[in-house]
This record gives structure tokens, C-alpha cells and sequence, in this order.
């Protein structure tokens, strides 16, 4: 199955146990792949390894059998164990050459940025795709840094020429706005595990997305 990037699938979503209204991650999983979801990140920062362990070799199962790409935040190892299509770090994990020597030259190596100059180091570092972000105020992330606002994601899309997805903040109701100004793919967390509803959610942001494409004479 060849690895699905950012710029090849309009949402990205990723897991939040605690933003899920109490579902498991799997049951999250499967309305996400059932709406079409193509691209799913496992995003976890409170459990034990070996939980993680074992709810990403779920995720794998269930995503290969749906044809979706499998990502892990932070945890090389667990990406590694799991068979994962690729791994997702941040700023002050590990660096990318250094993860790029464990996980060998076939698995996708996202690096989320905040500035144009992590942008080119994210280039120059090896990356395959850009987190883009946070465009809008999030609570979902801690320690975030201040909204980028769509300075930065222009001057992405201007400049950058590696896959990149749009987070933070985004939601259905803004989702165009952010394809409008470039953004062929964005990432969404409490609008997507949050929802009563996920597929009508997934539906929905899809749908922005589509339309923020056309009015930039993108399809
Ligand atoms: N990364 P929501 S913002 C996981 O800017 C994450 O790198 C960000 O969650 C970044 O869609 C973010 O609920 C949280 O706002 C996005």
C-alpha cells in the first residue's frame, strides 16, 4: 500500500483520549476510517508505553484494512513495533536525522513547525511533510506556542515546497478559509474526536475543505 502524504488527502485527523467523550481510541478509529479518513495520526500523551503499544496495534490493523495511512506522535519505538506508516515529532523530540537513522529511508518523518525558519530546517533536516501551526488558539495542545495566524501558512505556501498540513484551531466553520489560502490538507482534533458525531463531523470539514480548494481554483 503506498503511503498516503498530506497534500494527497484533504483531513488529517488525529486521536485525543481525552477529548473522545469517553469512547475508546479503537471505536474512534473506526467512525474516523468509515467516514473515509485516510490519514490518521495516534496521539497520546497520557498512558503507559505498553498501553499505547497495544491500542497502536489496533490502529494498524484497522487502518491497513482500510487502506489509511498509520502515523505515531512521538514514539519512534512504538511506530517501529507497530509497523507504522510513519512517525510524527515535534520541535524538542528527537531530531529528524537522528529519527530518520532508527526508522530507516522508507517511513514518513513529520516535523510540526511554527516559523518559517523550522520550516527550512524541517527541509533541510529530511522531513517529508510540515505541520503547519497553530493557525487559530488550541487547547488541545499543551505548551503550544501563540496562533501563527495565515502569515505563516502563506508564506509555507509560498515558499516550502514538501507536503504540509494545517493545524491547530481548525474547525468545519473556518476549514475554507484555510484551504483558500493554500492549505490542500488540514489536521483537526477536538472537531473531529470531539464530536457526538463523527462522521457528519468528518463529513462536514471534508466539505469545507473542498470548497476553500475551488474558490482557489484548486480541485
Ligand atoms: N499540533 P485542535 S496544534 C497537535 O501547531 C497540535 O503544531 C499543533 O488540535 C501545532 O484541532 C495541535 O483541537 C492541536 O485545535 C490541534
Amino acid at each position: 500500500m503506498p503511503a498516503i502524504l498530506p497534500g494527497q488527502t484533504d483531513i488529517y485527523a488525529l486521536t485525543d483520549a481525552r477529548l473522545s467523550l469517553g469512547r475508546p481510541v479503537a471505536e474512534v478509529a473506526r467512525a474516523l476510517l468509515d467516514a473515509g479518513v485516510r490519514l490518521l495520526q495516534y496521539r497520546e500523551k497520557r498512558l503507559p508505553a505498553g498501553a499505547m503499544l497495544e491500542e497502536c496495534r489496533e490502529l494498524r490493523r484497522m487502518t491497513r484494512e482500510a487502506g489509511a495511512c498509520f502515523i505515531v506522535n512521538d514514539h519512534v519505538d512504538i511506530a517501529m513495533l507497530v509497523g507504522a506508516d510513519g512517525v510524527h515529532v515535534g520541535q524538542d523530540d528527537l531530531p529528524v536525522p537522528e529519527v530518520r537513522r532508527l526508522v530507516g529511508p522508507d517511513m514518513i518523518i513529520g516535523l510540526s513547525t511554527h516559523s518559517p525558519e523550522q520550516a527550512l530546517g524541517a527541509v533541510a533536516a529530511g522531513a517529508d511533510y510540515i505541520g503547519v501551526g497553530p493557525l487559530f488558539a488550541t487547547r488541545t495542545k499543551e505548551d503550544v506556542v501563540a496562533p501563527v495566524g495565515f502569515s505563516y501558512l502563506d508564506w509555507v505556501v509560498a515558499n516550502i515546497r514538501l507536503p504540509f498540513v494545517a493545524i491547530g484551531g481548525i474547525k468545519a466553520w473556518n476549514a475554507a478559509e484555510v484551504a483558500a489560502h493554500g492549505a490542500d490538507c488540514c489536521a483537526l482534533v477536538s472537531a473531529l474526536v470531539g464530536a457526538e458525531d463523527i462522521g457528519a463531523a468528518v463529513a462536514e470539514a471534508r466539505a469545507a475543505v473542498r470548497a476553500g480548494k475551488a474558490a482557489r481554483g484548486r480541485s
